[in-house]
């Protein structure tokens, strides 16, 4: 099956939703005047795009039909497309993927439950598939949750990477450490640092993720590759204000969208794109190795509407 068709698939509910409820609103002959614009507005709340985002893509979407005389609703969804792509378009950035010989290291980041393990599971699967990266080294950075270890070893056989690890409740710097010494002197192409999402306090947790970042970057001598914070697509509202305090704590690279599947609400990308001055850089519409692919805007608007 091709991405396509997978992101098609995966963002199923979200344009169940959204395209039906545009069709009872954009009757054929119906007006295009405030009414309209105002269920408009409702529906986009609905699939999570956010209220400010809501409120600036239903401005722009009026001045531009003013502008082009466009007075009959069934214009509407050719300028919603518009409009969204216009949007989401500054939002894409291609992975930073090293081309000098060296390992090109991610730092996962995240709340507990967003995906980041799996995240580390599916990417390392694309830079096999896609981009010839044979030698994958994945680092047990998450010491704190049970089975977090354990987790991640399944998924390092299943896609045939090596794992670095140490014991439970061990300091993740140090296992990061480890790691990054393997990953320079067996000539890795990639490593992947998994890190907890939760720990006795959100400060501690901040503290712990840059002391990470420090002892990794001290020992590359230059800074980590990709900082990737993975959001649940679910989350919304929420999913911002986390963004904030990793992107305080350690600066963020790029975000990775997951869980856009199984819901209604995979408008939040929208939401997420316009509240963060972020990369966007992958998204994840289901739970096998390969649904995580690079974001694109075009795409993803023509897979949604
Ligand atoms: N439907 C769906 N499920 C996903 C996606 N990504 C991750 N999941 C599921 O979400 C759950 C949590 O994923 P993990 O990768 O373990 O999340 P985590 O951030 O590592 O969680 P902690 O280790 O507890 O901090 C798992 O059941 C995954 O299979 C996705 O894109 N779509
Ligand atoms: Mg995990």
């Amino acid at each position: 099956m091709s991405w396509f068709q997978r992101l098609k698939d995966g963002l199923k509910k979200t344009k169940e939703q959204l395209v039906g409820q545009l069709a009872q609103v954009l009757q054929p002959g119906r007006r295009l005047d405030d009414a309209l614009l105002a269920e408009l507005e409702e529906i986009l709340i609905t699939a999570d795009v956010g209220v400010d985002a809501t409120m600036e893509i239903v401005q722009t979407l009026k001045a531009r039909a003013a502008t082009r005389g466009v007075q009959d609703s069934s214009e509407v969804t050719g300028l919603l497309k518009e409009i969204l792509k216009e949007r989401l378009r500054p939002a894409e950035g291609a992975l930073n993927l090293r081309t000098d010989g060296q390992p090109t290291v991610f730092l996962i980041l995240g709340v507990n439950g967003s995906g980041k393990t799996t995240t580390i599971a599916k990417l390392a699967q694309h830079l096999k598939d896609d981009f010839g990266k044979r030698k994958i080294i994945f680092a047990a950075g998450d010491t704190f949750r049970a089975a977090a270890i354990e987790q991640l070893e399944i998924w390092a056989e299943r896609v045939g990477a090596q794992l670095v690890k140490h014991h439970a409740n061990a300091d993740p710097s140090a296992v990061a450490f480890d790691a990054v010494e393997r990953a320079l002197r067996e000539h890795a192409d990639a490593l992947f640092i998994d890190t907890a999402g939760r720990l006795h306090t959100k400060h501690n947790l901040m503290e712990e993720l840059k002391k990470i970042n420090r002892v990794v970057e001290k020992r590359l001598g230059r800074p980590i590759d990709e900082r990737l914070l993975v959001l649940d697509g679910t989350t919304g509202q929420n999913a911002i204000s986390q963004a904030k305090l990793f992107h305080e704590a350690v600066t963020v690279t790029g975000i990775v969208v997951t869980k856009l599947d199984g819901t209604a609400k995979g408008g939040s990308i929208i939401q997420i794109a316009s509240a963060l001055k972020l990369p966007i850089k992958l998204i994840g519409v289901g739970e096998r190795a390969d649904d995580l692919r690079e974001f694109k805007a075009d795409e993803f608007v023509e897979a949604l509407l």
